[in-house]
């Protein structure tokens, strides 16, 4: 690995515009099931995919809210790990490092990450379902609900209140995307750390970088459909791989 790392920290280390591009792998370390995980408990017999639809949330507003407040609970009980502590010192470092992420949990900014663009909304940031009115985020419960929860009502039209995120089916945010594009055609490295780059348009990301002719950095510990595209692959986990990289980017 060490001669794959030396290259990669060679272009880190060269890059002045840097776009690190981020999936479900990134904060698997800090104990966030990715999506691909198997789900737990009473979640074991549903598919992610189904329950993260709008005709899910319509057909059963309980059961996704109940989902989804338990992915919260998890993911406020989580602590942003090594990797999202590398991803913070290399914008640290690089003032136009532009961090462009999948994730809806929080653990980016938690490990000093400033604004990354978020192309599927937040656990953070629950709305009304039919008015769009933010709501408040639930206080924290003691422990994790069990199961189905009955979603609040909007304070100001009374209609269920659906989690900030972006379901299949649904566009991502116009504006997420049209920046995440923007950054990654100006870039001189995307550093995509992992993602099983399977959900569009989130996984074209990656691919408009290197149209454009800037090298591509892969973090995974398993192949994914950007291995034929990246100059350099470096199959580890975040935690572990990341905190190496910046360390061969700018030793001592
Ligand atoms: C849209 C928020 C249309 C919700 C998410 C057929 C072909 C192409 C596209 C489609 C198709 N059929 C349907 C579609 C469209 C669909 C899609 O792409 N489906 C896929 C499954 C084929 N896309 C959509 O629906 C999108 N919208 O297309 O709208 C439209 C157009 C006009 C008008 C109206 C509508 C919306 C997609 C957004 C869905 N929402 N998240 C929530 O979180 O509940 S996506 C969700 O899944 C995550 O956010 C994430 O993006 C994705 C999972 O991807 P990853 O992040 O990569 O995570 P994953 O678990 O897959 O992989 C983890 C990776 O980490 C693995 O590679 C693993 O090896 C690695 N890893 C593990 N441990 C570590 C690690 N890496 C490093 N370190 C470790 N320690
Ligand atoms: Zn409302």
């Amino acid at each position: 690995m060490n001669d794959l790392l030396a290259e990669a920290g060679r272009l880190l280390a060269a890059a002045r515009r840097p776009v690190v591009f981020t999936g479900a792998g990134m904060s698997a370390e800090s104990g966030v099931p990715t999506f691909r995980d198997a789900q737990t408990g009473l979640w074991q017999r549903y598919d992610p995919e189904q329950l993260a639809t709008p005709a899910a949330f319509h057909a059963d507003p309980a059961l996704v809210w109940g989902w989804y407040e338990g992915r919260r609970h998890g993911v406020r009980r989580a602590r942003p790990n090594p990797g999202h502590l590398a991803v913070a010192a290399i914008q640290a470092r690089l003032r136009k490092t532009v961090v462009i992420t999948q994730n809806v949990d929080d653990l980016h900014e938690r490990g000093g990450v400033g604004a990354p663009v978020r192309l599927h909304g937040s656990l953070f940031a629950p709305r009304c379902s039919a008015c769009g009115h933010p709501a408040p985020v639930p206080g924290d419960a003691p422990e994790p609900p069990a199961g189905p929860l009955p979603p609040p009502a909007c304070a100001r039209c009374a209609a269920p209140v659906r989690p900030g995120v972006v379901w299949f089916g649904e566009e991502l945010p116009a504006q997420a995307l049209a920046a995440a594009v923007e950054a990654a055609s100006r870039c001189d490295l995307l550093l995509t750390v992992g993602t099983s780059a399977l959900v569009h348009p989130a996984a074209e990301i990656p691919l408009v970088a290197t149209r454009l002719g800037a090298p591509v950095v892969q973090v995974n510990p398993v192949p994914t459909p950007l291995d034929t595209v990246c100059a350099v692959n470096l199959r580890g986990p975040a935690g572990e791989v990341l905190p190496s990289l910046v360390r061969a980017a700018w030793p001592g």
